[in-house]
């Protein structure tokens, strides 16, 4: 693919601007699902791998913010069988991630999975599923998926994703000025936003092999902050705290924060993070090293 090619359109760019119209979809169908999500008060634990991880992260801080009951999770290699929960909820587009099969077959507790895939293998396992086919991908980087998964468990929490899908209509449009000529960025977040900063930085590692890095925006300043300079950028999820906003600006590096939701935001480090790859010759949806599906032998 040649370098200055950046103006082909890849799986991954519609998926992308598929995002206003798959979450009115989810915020259609997300009451049908109530009953099989965690009810008020239950101790959850959250898991995935991947994008998936990092939206359960995310998942698990919304939940205890809104106050419906201690939220815990965990990358599916790490679960803590030891642990006592009263359901866990499994994220996993393809449904054949061998972690998650694996946890979900050995766990006694009981489960819900929300996949893209009916009929998978934690379908079999899992005590519930929800299947969210519509927002299944072609391209191996998730973008859209992520964001209906989360958005579901939002939408469960209080969250109206309507205004939201509106939004993210502004964030699709936007212009991303000098972010995609930056030589590294470092993402922020606090609370729920964490698992967003977590997953922004995988993108631009997937689909660009770009150095970024992601952080609670107050531990930022315990060290890895030494790193920002002119050239390099700090993007906060959500509201950071102002002293700390000034220090960022302070060392030169580009700062980036919004007013948008910050899963509106997630939708432009997306963008980023696909031009950054075409920038470099690459082509996003098939990232070095990565299949749709991480499968153990
Ligand atoms: C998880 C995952 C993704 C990664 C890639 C491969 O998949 O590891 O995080 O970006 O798509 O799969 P899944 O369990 O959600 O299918």
């Amino acid at each position: 693919m040649n370098s200055d090619s950046t103006a082909f359109t890849t799986h991954v760019d519609r998926e992308i601007a598929s995002q206003p119209d798959i979450w009115r979809k989810v915020a259609a169908i997300a009451p049908s699902f109530a009953g099989l999500l965690p009810a008020h008060g239950e101790r959850v634990a959250a898991v995935g791998c991947g994008s998936s991880w990092f939206m359960s992260m995310a998942y698990a801080g919304v939940r205890e913010a809104a106050g419906h009951g201690e939220t815990d999770y965990y990358a599916g290699s790490e679960f803590n069988y030891e642990r006592k929960y009263d359901r866990i909820v499994a994220i996993s587009r393809s449904g054949t991630t061998t972690e998650v099969v694996d946890l979900l077959a050995k766990t006694k507790l009981p489960s819900v999975v929300i996949t893209a895939v009916a009929g998978s293998p934690v379908t079999d396992h899992a005590t519930e599923s929800i299947i969210l086919d519509f927002a299944d991908e072609e391209s191996v980087v998730q973008t859209r998926w992520a964001t209906a998964a989360l958005g579901l468990l939002r939408a469960h929490n209080g969250v109206d994703l309507l205004p939201l899908a509106d939004q993210a209509e502004l964030a699709l449009a936007s212009d991303l000025g000098e972010l995609p000529n930056v030589d590294q960025i470092s993402f922020l977040g606090r609370g729920w936003t964490i698992g967003l900063a977590n997953e922004a930085a995988l993108k631009t590692r997937e689909a660009a092999q770009f150095w970024a890095e992601a952080y609670p925006a107050m531990d930022y300043r315990h060290g890895p902050m030494s790193i920002a300079q002119k050239g390099r950028c700090t993007w906060a999820f959500g509201e950071i705290e102002k002293k700390l906003e000034e220090e960022i600006i302070a060392t030169g590096a580009l700062f980036e924060k919004s007013e948008w939701d910050p899963m509106v935001h997630l939708i432009r480090a997306q963008r980023v993070a696909v031009a950054i790859a075409k920038k470099r010759g690459l082509n996003p949806d098939q990232p070095r090293g990565l299949n749709r599906s991480v499968i153990l032998s």
